[in-house]
């Protein structure tokens, strides 16, 4: 990797850069329909942490709505669009990722998933481009949360825990820490022609919450870290979902469910617009192993914590840290 200073490329100073990686091939995918389903995603996320959902009942419609009402919002002029940031943490941001100096070639709009809270800034946000943006985001969310408890009723049958809503009804709590977010990677064409790589659009890292549920245009750019260390690119499909496992849910496995590494590359040509609801616990709940998953004899890899205290803890790191290492024993 290179942190670029050309003066010729002066508005890509501080981001890094890296080269592309090979295309793979093996992600599972898994059809919500197939009536092995709820075997296929236990094992897809003990093996990746990861895996794409086909058959899953979310409208196409709504996605290109969004994408549409997105895309408009990042064409604005640069004054209007700053006018709804920055995000602390909801609202719009540029280039900058979370209060602790992480950049990326990115814009985005970070939402809350409740439309009963409604910041001052997301209020801007829709003002500027009023009710179709709003109810395209709530028809979305509303769609996409559905399909994801749905998920998890699954993953929980398959690793037999009872009951079946464990580690849905986190999220279907009204005080459900979730959040949605709109990414905007803008192209990067003069660099790419200078040196064959692309500009990191957001960095490696994990996601904190329970399930991350993506979406994204036709753009290439994701990549998934796999057990060995190799960095793999994921072929985009702007039809289907992509699904990781968060932190806390590899907490609540003890371990059995793999929080997936990834990053996202900007393309040299054409711009990515992803959508990402990020299901996460109240703040107020415990997460530890649950105990059906921790075999006799054995004990939890994790000291005890409460979604708050892990949350604010994540939220004085790094992107790229191993968020994890704290709570973990010895
Ligand atoms: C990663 C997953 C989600 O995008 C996010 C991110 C958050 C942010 O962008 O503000 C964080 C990042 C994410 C993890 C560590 C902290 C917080 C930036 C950062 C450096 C919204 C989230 O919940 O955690």
């Amino acid at each position: 990797m290179v942190v670029l200073s050309q003066p010729a490329l002066d508005h890509y100073t501080l981001i890094k850069t890296c080269k592309p990686a090979s295309v793979f091939t093996g992600i599972p995918v898994i059809n919500l329909g197939d009536p092995e389903a709820k075997t296929l995603i236990v094992k897809a996320c003990e093996e990746y942490g990861f895996f794409k959902l086909v058959n899953h009942g979310v409208p196409m419609e709504f996605m290109i709505r969004l994408e549409t009402e997105a895309l408009k919002f990042f064409n604005l002029p640069q004054s209007e669009k700053d006018k709804a940031g920055p995000p602390d943490p909801f609202g719009y941001g540029s280039k900058r990722i979370g209060p602790n100096g992480d950049v990326g070639w990115i814009e985005y709009l970070l939402l809350n998933t409740n439309p009963q809270v409604t910041s001052l800034k997301t209020l801007t946000i829709f003002r500027q481009n009023p009710e179709i943006f709003r109810s395209a985001v709530n028809d979305y969310i509303l769609a996409v949360k559905r399909m994801a408890f749905e998920v998890l009723d699954l993953m929980a049958e398959g690793l037999k825990i009872e009951p079946r809503n464990a580690l849905s009804r986190l999220l279907r709590d009204e005080k459900s820490d979730s959040c949605f977010r709109l990414n905007y990677y803008p192209p990067c064409p003069e660099l790419q022609a200078l040196s064959g790589r692309n500009l990191i659009g957001f960095g490696e890292h994990t996601d904190p919450q329970i399930i991350s549920v993506l979406r994204s245009n036709n753009t290439s750019g994701l990549q998934i870290c796999l057990r060995d260390g190799t960095w793999v690119s994921v072929p985009p499909d702007q039809t289907s979902f992509f699904i990781n496992v968060g932190d806390a849910l590899q907490v609540m496995t003890n371990g059995r469910l793999r929080s997936v590494r990834h990053r996202v590359l900007a393309e040299s040509l054409k711009s990515r617009v992803s959508m990402i609801y990020f299901g996460g616990p109240p703040l107020t709940e415990k997460i530890a192993p649950l105990p059906s998953l921790v075999a006799k004899g054995e004990e939890s890899l994790y000291k005890e914590f409460t979604w708050w205290e892990y949350k604010t803890s994540a939220y004085k790191s790094r992107l790229a840290d191993y968020r994890l290492g704290l709570f973990e024993k010895n």
